[in-house]
């Protein structure tokens, strides 16, 4: 499998026997968001060219200005999905509430309800740095047949079948688990195929880059301002590097392959953090745990918070598993 030129459609085939749950479904499912991520990534590259940038006037849930490829990139992976007729429901950090597929007819046959956020660190669109698109995918818990409810989104990250994200950056690559290890595939734009670029990645155990809004330290806990003087102190292998896009993706990527901690806590501000449990913290929990990293609140591991609402915020903690682990100790200490 880890030969050269293995296109992501040929692994897609070749793995189907290994998921959990193996009828093709989720083969298909990849496939769409494999194609959806090909139109997005047409559109981001040439959002310098043509006049679609800024914000489309529209303000999003969470009462943020949505920018016109956001709008653009929800359509799409919305379209495809719906007109491939592969899932039973979607929700997206774009839209209030969730969407229920083939609510108007008797099917409702499909086994898997999609979470995404279309495209996230959207405030890098405008400047030409990376974004991303994050998924997550899960078997609905109500009964085939019957239209989708909000306890098929409102599971925990442990139920997720698949997740995975894509990173529109200097290559574009889509980068995936089905709960057995993370995979990443690169783009070859001239002829459109994704190929496997980055078999089996693993965060390495420790990292030296911290990644964290140091510009909100001043709301921050207590125990996560000690975690970042103790990241700038002078002993051992530190200081550390301090590397933060204000992508999610982008600076997940960078360190799941060079090693460090991604963390968005809660602050005095934000008494929950910033980023959304369903859409963007269970994904990247679920790749960093398949990529022996380690994703937490700060407490208590990610994956087994039970969801309350769809778009609920939680504070993250994410990356080389020695990291987010010394971050907790810190945390612990200021209980
Ligand atoms: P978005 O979904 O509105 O794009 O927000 C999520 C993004 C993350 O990608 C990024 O890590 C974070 O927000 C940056 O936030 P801040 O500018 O507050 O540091
Ligand atoms: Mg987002």
């Amino acid at each position: 499998m880890d030969r050269k030129n293995t296109t992501l459609g040929e692994f897609i085939i070749e793995n189907q026997s290994s998921f959990q749950y193996s009828s093709g479904e989720l083969s298909k499912l990849i496939n769409a968001i494999r194609l959806a991520a090909k139109v997005v990534n047409h559109e981001v590259n040439k959002a310098g060219l043509i006049d679609i940038l800024g914000a489309a006037g529209d303000t999003n849930i969470q009462g943020e200005d949505q920018q016109k490829l956001d709008v653009l990139a929800n359509e799409k992976f919305i379209q495809t999905l719906k007109n491939r007729e592969i899932v039973c429901g979607i929700a997206s950090e774009e839209e209030d509430d969730f969407i229920s597929v083939n609510s108007n007819d008797e099917k409702h046959q499909n086994k898997y309800v999609v979470l995404i956020d279309p495209l996230d660190g959207s405030s890098n669109i405008d400047v030409n740095v990376s974004v991303g698109t994050i998924f997550s995918i899960y078997r609905r818990v109500t009964p085939i047949g019957t239209p989708v409810t909000l306890e098929d989104f409102l599971q925990p990250g442990v139920n997720q079948v698949a997740a995975g994200y894509i990173v529109y950056g200097t290559s574009t690559m889509l980068v995936y688990t089905t709960g057995d290890g993370v995979n990443g595939f690169t783009l070859n734009p001239a002829i459109g195929t994704f190929y496997l670029s980055h078999p089996r990645m693993q965060f390495p155990e420790t990292g030296k880059i911290y990644s964290v809004n140091e510009g909100n330290y001043i709301h921050f806990p207590q125990g996560v301002k000690n975690y970042i003087k103790y990241c700038q102190l002078e002993e051992g292998d530190r200081p550390y590097t301090s590397r933060y896009i204000g992508s999610l993706v982008s600076d997940f990527h960078r360190n799941m392959i060079k090693g460090g901690i991604y963390i968005y806590p809660k602050s005095s501000v934000a008494m929950e953090g910033k980023l959304r449990l369903l859409y963007e913290c269970n994904p990247m929990a679920f790749l960093a745990e398949q990529a022996q990293g380690k994703a937490s609140d700060g407490f208590k591991r990610i994956m087994e918070i039970q969801p309350t609402e769809l778009h609920q915020r939680v504070p993250f903690f994410c990356g080389s598993r020695k990291m987010v682990e010394k971050a907790e100790e810190f945390m612990a200490a200021q209980k």
